[in-house]
């Protein structure tokens, strides 16, 4: 397969720019680039989606650049709905350090910071050398700008679009970046910049953005209940990570093999084949499980995720210590225990049921389990001795909640 057809089958082509560039992709060696604005100091899983077309790329022959918008961060790219909170100063330094690293660390590639050039542009010259290019009738029919016209956009937004606009042309001058590479939302500032470097140089570039990534209910990849599925091991375990990825519904997981792992092809229909012999093995979901944290994680993360979630399910539970619990749990609410208590108190004091009444309806209906254990007796006292390494315990209220108490 050419590296386009690969892209198609994996349906990662929404738009480009020019019907040339698959022409381009497959033959030439192009030197491409792929920005993020400094919003949070972790990308979480949806721009991973999108990075990962910099490998793909680069296993071709191609180089990436990964862009940090340091400058375009203290602006911030409008969104359809209403204008963005500006961060502070501060803010965008303390996030260009940790996503520089984060880039450098799980992709490799070379990372550069917009402000490095941004911030020696004065207001005249903005004005001359970029805004005289553009018109602003052009501006307004740009889909994102269009949608704003109704609530209002300041100019601070207005301008953003040629910030990244200057981006390509500089890039393409410093570094012979010709291919920019985005989600679809990016396509206006993505030809705002081809649009700058035919009227200043005379040079076609190239844009490719890529269609979002959606689950079964059309929400955006990696939104969970509200919280962002990061990038960062701090923020995100590779449990919880694991977690989100094992539950894909049977309708995407496909879509998210061709899309977030690396697997060729034929190992896809291979997978897909069984799949649908026995959905209820996983066998998609593991295997999208195993690539996505493999390659951000490294294998034994991976496998420790893999360990964890099965033990949660059987009776191995009890062989993890006190330590992996708490790490993996990080986000499940918890709370101390301080003597021996009664499983109804528990359930009250610490929140898990909003009354005794519910608290005993939940037990006696085997709705609470004790480190895996379906426990259905009133009178069932938890004690320092039947905590996981004399620490730990974990409290199944119904399917899916989780509580940690902790002996201290
Ligand atoms: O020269 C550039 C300056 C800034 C940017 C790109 C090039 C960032 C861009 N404007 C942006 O806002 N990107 C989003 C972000 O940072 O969260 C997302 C896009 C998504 C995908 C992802 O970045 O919404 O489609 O491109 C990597």
């Amino acid at each position: 397969m050419t590296l386009f057809e690969d892209l198609k089958y994996r349906g990662l082509i929404k738009d480009i720019s020019s019907p040339e560039l698959e022409k381009k992709l497959n033959e030439e060696k192009l030197t491409f680039y792929i920005g993020t604005d400094p919003t949070a100091d972790s990308m979480h899983i949806g721009h991973f989606s999108s990075f990962l077309i910099a490998t793909r790329l680069a296993k071709y022959g191609h180089k990436p650049i990964l862009l940090i918008g340091g400058a375009t961060g203290l602006i911030g790219d409008p969104k359809p709905s209403k204008e963005r909170q500006m961060i502070t100063p501060e803010e965008v330094e303390h996030n260009v350090i940790g996503l520089t690293k984060q880039a450098k660390e799980i992709f490799g590639f070379e990372v550069v910071n917009n402000f490095d050039w941004i911030k020696n542009i004065n207001t005249i010259d903005f004005l001359r050398d970029w805004g005289k290019y553009i018109n602003v009738n052009y501006m307004l029919d740009k889909d994102i700008i269009n949608r704003r016209l109704e609530t209002g956009i300041t100019f601070c937004e207005f301008a953003y679009t040629i910030l990244q606009g200057l981006d390509f042309v500089t890039l393409y001058e410093q570094k012979g970046v010709t291919l920019q590479v985005a989600g679809s939302d990016q396509w206006g500032n993505i030809t705002t910049g081809i649009e700058l470097a035919r009227k200043k140089l005379n040079k076609e570039l190239y844009g490719m953005t890529m269609p979002l990534v959606l689950d079964s209910n059309g929400v955006k990849f990696g939104k969970t209940e509200g919280n962002a599925l990061w990038l960062d091991i701090n923020k995100t375990s590779s449990y919880e990570l694991y977690q989100y990825l094992i539950n894909s519904d049977d309708s995407c997981v496909i879509d998210y093999l061709k899309k977030l792992t690396f697997l060729t092809k034929e190992e896809i229909d291979d997978i897909e084949e069984k799949h649908q012999e026995k959905p209820e093995l996983r066998m998609a979901q593991k295997a999208l499980a195993r690539e996505v944290i493999t390659f951000l994680h490294g294998k034994e993360e991976y496998e420790k995720a893999e360990k964890i979630s099965k033990a949660l399910f059987t009776d191995e539970i009890k062989t993890l210590d006190a330590k992996t619990l708490k790490e993996n749990f990080k986000d499940v609410p918890f709370f101390d225990i301080a003597s021996n208590i009664n499983i109804v108190d528990l359930l009250v004091d610490n929140n898990i049921c909003t009354s005794k009444r519910e608290a005993r309806e939940m037990v006696l209906g085997n709705a609470i389990s004790i480190n895996n254990e379906k426990i259905a007796d009133l009178e069932y006292l938890i004690t320092k001795n039947n905590a996981i390494d004399n620490e730990v315990v974990i409290i199944k209220k119904g399917k899916k909640k989780y509580y940690l108490g902790i002996y201290k």
